[in-house]
């Protein structure tokens, strides 16, 4: 018989169920997508909860579970969420916090947080929905505290347990599997990669993460913060000083910023609203852009290291070499949109100049040395820019020659909708004989590429532009190249991108090399080029990598492809018997067009593997390494990742 208690229950259980109901509908709108990304999305969700307990002071320690199942937890020594009657809904803040969607604003205000992880802000209540358990254990006011749910309704009341001292709350929950499917797990490197990128931007809090499928354990703890992030970023690079830190608040408002010049080309920028990556910049970026424009042309002119002849500094001039890391926290974060991770408020702008401008200023006061090496830096830039600027204007003058401007190795297609066209990248005349043969020449297009390609990481624009086959590429391709602001504030900063992606002749980029180390090589090093100079190419999911197999087995009239030995000793053993013929192909040259187009172009038939950004700071370690000058890092990365490398998918 059921109680009185029970009964008003049962009532909640179906409010509950009504209150969450459009998450279980539709969560794609809350958490973007119910794939790999939604999946670690509710990690992400949980997890910057218990950091925005350490922003506000009172958590220094967390713990993250990965136990068997793909059920996680995470546990921290904050307050713990109050589980005291809310003043408003009568029940539990716990149950409230966990069954009632919040519109946006973060809970407790007043009381509760400053600052916030606003964009993944959906609320714990969204994850507790998507969630087909979920436990919280809350420590406070002298007890351990539990309440249970399924699917966002509470299976059981809230429960005092036994006296504690501790302080803290542990969430732990496993994503719903009629929601998400079976196929997804909780991946551990996206799982820490998130947590080191947290540490390094909350050096009060020290991260652990468990696994408990392996039995390891890794501490993620920087007191440097952002230098240490920095100094990360230049490992495998020549620093010119010691990195520049500045740290200030204002208001409400924390501006973090570390930033160390390198003697390469290439600009690093992670920039980070609230513990979160924005990837599109925004006004914070925009902010400190402006800020080092003009404190460098400013110190430049007052020590006449800047002529009075010489043109002011422009933002590209003082990028070459930048690493940079830039982390504001602010109370309400306005971000564009889900999908355009970039930060809107608009006084962010003119209080990261100014704090960002105070800090350098002085720095290069005390530090005339290192002033004298970025300067020096700047003018190269400069010099290079002008006569890359020259080399441009050629370039874009025969790019506007319409059709006769298109280079003339390239075989285009007929079709000129470019949303179903597609141009293969080939690896040799030969081969892209072979694929001119095997082609649909209705909608593909090959341009086949003579000898290695060059290395952009180790160039300046103005010679990756004098490059025949980078040349071909860029004006075959069209959509222009990225030549200033490579993280979307352009607009804001004047930039000079000539990149315009609605600009692109074809929908899918294709490279197409060998199966061996020379196509892996050429293949890295095409990715470099699309990486540094095209990424929103990338970005949007248009280059592809076509597999083209290592082995064919022919059995009658039949033949099957292997990309690996394990493959063909599989197929082999699968087609036991008499009348196998194995064919070993040293390249795609070797392979006749029937062949070619089946493995590698026929769209019913190919092997395609999708480029993509999972993880940017990843990805530029690992063009770093493959790429830039120093030699043994190269050389241990590929020993230690063959098999990936070969395989590179990033
Ligand atoms: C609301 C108010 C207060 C703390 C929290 C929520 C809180 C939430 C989470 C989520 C994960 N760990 C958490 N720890 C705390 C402050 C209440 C007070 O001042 O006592």
């Amino acid at each position: 018989m059921a109680n009185a208690d029970q009964m008003q229950y049962d009532e909640r259980n179906i409010q509950v169920l009504e209150g969450l109901e459009p998450v279980r509908k539709r969560p794609g709108m809350y958490i973007g997508d119910t794939d790999f990304k939604g999946f670690h999305h509710l990690f992400n969700e949980i997890i910057d909860n218990a950091i925005d307990e350490a922003m506000a002071g009172r958590c220094d320690e967390i713990l993250v579970t990965l136990h068997p199942d793909d059920v996680i937890s995470v546990a921290d020594n904050g307050v713990g969420i109050p589980v005291g009657p809310h003043p408003v809904k009568g029940i539990s803040t716990l149950e409230v916090v966990m069954t009632v969607l919040h519109a946006g604003g973060k809970f407790g205000e007043g009381g509760g947080y400053k600052v916030s992880g606003g964009l993944h802000g959906v609320g714990m209540s969204c994850v507790n929905a998507l969630s087909e358990s979920f436990i919280s254990d809350v420590y406070r006011d002298g007890s351990h505290w539990q309440m249970r749910f399924e699917r966002g309704v509470p299976t059981s009341g809230l429960v005092q347990l036994e006296a504690t001292t501790r302080h803290g709350t542990t969430q732990t929950f496993k994503p719903d599997r009629t929601i998400f499917g079976d196929k997804i797990h909780f991946h551990p490197e996206t799982i820490t990669g998130r947590l080191r990128e947290l540490a390094y931007l909350n050096k009060n809090v020290k991260i652990i993460f468990h696994d408990e499928l392996t039995d390891e354990t890794e501490t993620y703890h920087y007191t440097g913060g952002l230098v240490s992030f920095v100094e990360k970023l230049n490992t495998l690079k020549d620093p010119l000083h010691a990195p520049l830190y500045v740290y200030r608040e204002r208001d409400d408002i924390q501006v973090e910023m570390a930033l160390q010049y390198n003697d390469g080309y290439q600009e690093t920028l992670f920039a980070y609203a609230n513990n979160i990556h924005t990837i599109d910049g925004g006004t914070h970026v925009s902010g400190f852009r402006t800020a080092m424009t003009r404190v460098l042309n400013a110190y430049a002119r007052k020590n006449n290291l800047l002529k009075e002849k010489d043109a002011n500094f422009v933002g590209d001039d003082v990028r070459e070499g930048l690493t940079v890391v830039i982390s504001v926290k602010l109370p309400e974060p306005q971000f564009e949109s889900q999908t355009k991770v970039k930060l809107r408020n608009m006084e962010m702008e003119g209080i990261v100049n100014s704090i960002v401008g105070e800090g350098l200023a002085d720095f290069l006061e005390e530090n005339p040395g290192t002033g004298r090496k970025i300067i020096d830096k700047a003018l190269t830039a400069s010099r290079a820019r002008s006569a890359a600027r020259k080399a441009m204007d050629l370039e874009r003058k025969s790019a506007l020659e319409s059709s006769t401007s298109l280079p003339g190795k390239l075989a285009d297609c007929r079709s000129k909708d470019a949303s179903a066209c597609e141009i293969f990248l080939v690896e040799g005349d030969s081969a892209g004989g072979s694929a001119k043969k095997a082609r649909n020449s209705m909608f593909q297009a090959v341009l086949p590429l003579r000898g290695v390609v060059l290395n952009v990481e180790r160039a300046r624009l103005d010679r990756i532009l004098g490059n025949r086959e980078i040349a071909d590429m860029i004006r075959a391709i069209g959509s222009g190249i990225i030549t200033g602001a490579p993280s979307g504030e352009d607009e804001e900063n004047g930039g000079n991108s000539t990149f315009n992606l609605e600009k692109r002749r074809y929908d899918r980029v294709i490279i197409m090399t060998d199966a061996d180390v020379d196509g892996a090589h050429i293949r890295t090093l095409l990715l470099t080029l699309f990486f540094r100079y095209m990424q929103p190419l990338i970005e949007h999911g248009h280059v592809f990598i076509a597999q083209p197999p290592l082995f064919g087995v022919k059995h009658g009239k039949e033949t099957k492809y292997a990309m690996t030995e394990e493959e063909l000793n599989t197929l082999v053993k699968d087609l036991p018997k008499r009348g196998v013929t194995v064919m070993r192909y040293k390249g795609l040259g070797e392979m006749d067009a029937d062949e070619l187009a089946e493995t590698a172009m026929d769209p019913k038939t190919r092997r395609l593997v999708r480029v993509e950004l999972e993880d940017a700071v990843k990805a530029d370690e690992i063009f770093t390494t493959l790429m830039g000058d120093a030699v043994a890092p190269r050389r241990d990365f590929i020993a230690r990742y063959a098999q990936e490398v070969t395989n590179l998918d990033i």
